[in-house]
């Protein structure tokens, strides 16, 4: 495919009449989450322009409670992005995890086993040091847009439409790069006969609790009980966050914290029931479990990332991550265009980020499956499961495979 590069190194504001303005930037980025504003920090290192289209407000987008593991290579890219300062300061280093069933434990050496480590840093801090960073540079970040709109997208001059504060405006543009998340715009305008949609929706949901509580252990706890799945995270020493399974009919108001403190003490090991130091919850959530993926992650010049084109449940605590490998992908493949004006990156995009995330979703799923209760589960489904954590706990080759995926697999 032949591309003619888009010289504008800044937006261009046009304004064509009292309701419609017109301006012109390399790449529109739909979506201000951790995806879209990780690739826009990116481009701009490279002298790549941008503008960052947001629904919400950036103490939204902020204020959302959700990932706390990073891979190493989600850190690297951060680094490469000139935004690590805070993080390297503050993360938390994790050689390991612990997982328990009923009242057995045992470790996962994931440093011994893989050579690599995971960190704890929230995602929150992790969007609010983008944020800081694109502010500093001047980025083009516009929040409270409505009604996006991707137009052309399979031809080499898209469009996109938006409005703001009552006004209609569109942006030209070289590439748009879909980080809307899996509610977004951007997955619906690549055409049905194109698209293919896989989806596994799970039984049950997570109820997430934050507490200014230390964290019962040092490591995390991924704990298989009768009762149900429970996880024990933090986000730093006085910053715990906890999850149980729970049903998908439950809302976060039908559990007061006594009863969820209740409920996390029957489902982990006993020691740890014994020394969790409880208090009031700062959030409470509930997220539904799904794993979902999208193929192709490109149509003409339109490039899906992260949520908006995968979801997986947070057992593997893979999603950000693998939206960080898109982001990856897609930086290196725009870099090469505009340097060089090669088109190899761009072109096998949707390969290369679909093959990393399908493995992301199968880890995601094999965790999900081996650690949660299903309603509907047999005898001999329980017996798969109990069988299947005792080879865990006794195979260094089973140990091996987990820690390989749950650090990361490489770019
Ligand atoms: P996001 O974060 O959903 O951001 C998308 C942004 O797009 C905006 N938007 C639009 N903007 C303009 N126009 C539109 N039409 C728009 N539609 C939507 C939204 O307002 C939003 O700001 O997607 P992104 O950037 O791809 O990031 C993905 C991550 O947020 C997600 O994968 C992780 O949070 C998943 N996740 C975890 N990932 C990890 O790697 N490690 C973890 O430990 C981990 N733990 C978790 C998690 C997700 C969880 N929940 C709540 C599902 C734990 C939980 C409980
Ligand atoms: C979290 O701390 O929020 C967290 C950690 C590990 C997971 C999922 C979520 O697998």
């Amino acid at each position: 495919m032949a591309y003619t590069p888009n010289p504008a190194m800044n937006p261009i504001r046009v304004i064509k009449t009292n309701e419609v303005i017109a301006l012109k930037t390399q790449v529109v980025v739909i979506g201000g989450g951790p995806s879209g504003l990780l690739l826009s920090q990116l481009l701009h290192r490279q002298g790549i322009e941008s503008v960052v289209l947001e629904r919400k407000t950036r103490d939204y987008v902020v204020g959302r409670i959700r990932a706390g593991i990073l891979e190493t290579g989600t850190v690297n890219l951060m680094r490469q992005a000139g935004i690590s300062e805070r993080m390297d300061r503050e993360c938390l280093v994790h050689d390991g995890i612990v997982i328990s069933h009923a009242d057995e434990q045992f470790s996962i050496n994931l440093k011994a086993l893989s050579g690599s480590n995971v960190v704890v840093y929230g995602q929150t801090e992790l969007t609010r040091d983008l944020y800081d960073v694109r502010e500093a540079a001047n980025g083009q970040l516009l929040f409270n847009v409505e009604n996006v709109q991707i137009l052309d997208a399979d031809t080499d001059h898209p469009r996109v439409s938006y409005e703001q504060n009552g006004k209609t405006s569109h942006i030209d543009c070289d590439f748009v790069a879909g980080c809307d998340g899996f509610h977004g715009v951007s997955r619906q305008a690549i055409p049905l006969n194109v698209r293919r949609e896989y989806e596994k929706i799970y039984p049950f949901g997570w109820l997430g609790v934050l507490s200014e509580t230390p964290p019962v252990n040092d490591e995390l706890i991924y704990a298989s009980s009768p009762r149900g799945f429970a996880l024990c995270s933090m986000r730093n020493e006085n910053l715990s966050r906890y999850y149980i399974q729970c049903s998908l009919s439950d809302s976060p108001g039908d559990w007061s914290d006594a009863a969820f403190w209740q409920e996390l003490k029957r489902r982990i090991p006993t020691d740890a029931a014994e020394s969790l130091i409880t208090g009031p919850s700062i959030e409470k959530s509930i997220a539904p479990l799904r794993s979902f993926i999208t193929e192709p992650m490109r149509w003409g010049r339109l490039f899906l990332c992260g949520d908006a084109a995968h979801i997986v449940p947070p057992t593997g605590a893979k999603g950000l991550n693998t939206a960080a490998g898109d982001i990856h992908y897609l930086y290196n493949g725009l870099a090469q265009f505009y340097t060089t004006g090669d088109t190899d990156g761009i072109d096998h995009y949707s390969e290369k980020a679909l093959s990393r995330a399908w493995k992301a979703v199968r880890f995601s799923w094999s965790l999900t499956s081996l650690l949660h209760r299903f309603p509907d589960q047999s005898e001999f489904d329980l017996k798969m499961q109990i069988a299947e954590i005792a080879f865990l706990k006794s195979s260094r080759h089973a140990q091996s495979m987990l820690a390989e995926n749950y650090v990361g697999l490489p770019y």
